[in-house]
């Protein structure tokens, strides 16, 4: 079998643990070729620091697509996270339909918010570019805030019940996407997880796993890289919101303990072998 290969369009922050030097090592870790697309190089990631650098990157995406087209690269999944600008979500149409062999996912992971609040490079407008990029995707998987914020809905916070959520996700999968996930989500104090919808055959699944106190910086993009690879390795939603569950809660534990600083991320990496064997199982 010819390997696969992912194609992964995020920022580089430096340090922080999240998007690009996240989404490398995980994809990796299940046997996929990872090629990237940095959209910005960032010292570190914009959760809690203060003076970092910001290089967008924007005028070297052109050119890197074009050489791409050239030599006929093809990838089996197209992965955008975290973008630097408007113009970057609009630039992403042509990189959709330039890379994707038949058959190939496009998965967008909306990062932009958390916790009832926009990032701090963002603005309103660009929540509508993401609402877009969304709607040309096969696949996403917002948080809580980022899905109610491409509906024109109030943020919740933990005031939601099942019916809720459950008309979330079929919200939106009406903007687009053939299967969404949504993460984040918690019906009881101790636990938390994620909801899948598939559109076609109005599957709701379920995952959750002990929820740990804290809020653990970059652990989005760890979820959401976790359960790409399990989706391009062949396995179903269902399996994949667990395997991405249970190796994202399995970093974020062992960090808790060591007590580190919640800002450099998590320790995902001692992590890996147990991601590699539920990809096994
Ligand atoms: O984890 C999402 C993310 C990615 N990249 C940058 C960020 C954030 C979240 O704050 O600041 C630069």
């Amino acid at each position: 079998m010819p390997q696969k290969r992912v194609i992964t369009i995020q920022d580089i922050s430096c340090v922080g643990k999240c998007s690009l030097t996240v989404a490398l090592p995980i994809i990796s870790a299940g046997g996929i070729e990872a090629a990237i697309l940095p959209t910005a190089i960032l010292s570190t990631h914009t959760g809690g620091f203060e003076g970092y650098t910001f290089r967008d990157l924007t005028d070297d995406i052109e050119p890197i697509v074009a050489h791409w087209a050239s030599l006929g690269l093809q990838a089996d999944a197209v992965y955008t996270g975290y973008l630097g600008s408007e113009h970057q979500q609009q630039q992403m149409a042509t990189i959709f339909s330039a890379f994707k062999k038949q058959g190939a996912l496009v998965f967008v992971d909306p990062a932009m918010a958390d916790m009832g609040q926009l990032y701090p490079a963002f603005d309103a407008h660009f929540a509508m570019g993401m609402r877009d990029l969304v709607a040309a995707s096969d696949l996403t998987a917002p948080n809580l805030t980022e899905a109610t914020m491409m509906l024109g809905k109030p943020w919740p916070g933990e005031d939601y019940d099942q019916a809720y959520i459950e008309d979330i996700l079929r919200q939106l999968v009406d903007l687009g996407p053939a299967r969404a996930v949504l993460t984040g989500v918690s019906f009881a104090a101790d636990s938390l997880g994620a909801a899948a919808i598939d559109r076609v055959t109005g599957r709701i699944d379920y995952y959750f796993t002990e929820r740990v106190e804290g809020y653990y910086h970059g652990t989005g993009d760890i979820y959401s890289s976790a359960l790409l690879t399990a989706i391009v390795n062949g396995r179903t939603l269902a399996d994949a919101i667990r395997i991405a569950c249970e190796f994202t809660v399995g970093a974020i534990k062992r960090t808790h303990a060591a007590g580190t600083d919640p800002r450099y991320g998590v320790d995902f990496e001692h992590q890996l072998g147990q991601f590699i064997q539920l990809l096994a199982n």
